[in-house]
């Protein structure tokens, strides 16, 4: 009886450990990346240097469909960033979503294409809100569905 009781308990925490892990949850990749500095505007010149970690960093692409980016500044001020990618290999992107410090959802990607967070030497577009970037790191969390 004592046995078919503990092992009912491990089948049961198994079974929970298990729904945590796949079943329902969106599997998650975290990357992080330093940068130094802003980007000043031309696109070419911010795809090339955010390569370098200037200016932005490049993300490898994946399977995920989506991205959550954090950008923590070492002055801690907000930073305007922009999550791009480039779907068509010329440098350009074609998506793009504007942020300021955080994108507050996940955006949509194009999967197996890097994402580009590229930092902007400018002001939040926000009211109110004046960024500067110095330095930093920005945390991107990438999920196969729509998790938060
Ligand atoms: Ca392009």
């Amino acid at each position: 009886m004592g046995r078919t009781r503990s092992v009912s308990a491990i089948l049961i925490g198994l079974a929970v450990v298990l729904s945590g892990t796949s079943v329902g949850a969106a599997p998650t990749r975290v990357e992080e990346a330093s940068y130094l500095g802003g980007t000043p505007p031309g696109l070419a010149l911010r795809w090339v240097l955010a390569d370098k970690g200037v200016g932005g960093v490049v993300l490898p692409g994946g399977a995920e469909r989506f991205v959550s980016v954090t950008v923590e500044d070492d002055m801690g001020l907000p930073v305007a960033i922009s999550v791009t990618q480039d779907t068509t290999g010329d440098g350009v992107p074609e998506r793009t979503f504007d942020a300021c410090g955080e994108t507050n959802r996940p955006v949509s990607i194009q999967p197996n294409y890097d994402v580009v967070v590229y930092i902007f030497q400018a002001p939040c577009n926000l009211p109110d809100v004046s960024g500067l970037a110095t330095s930093g790191t920005v945390t991107a969390t990438f999920t196969r569905g729509r998790a938060r």
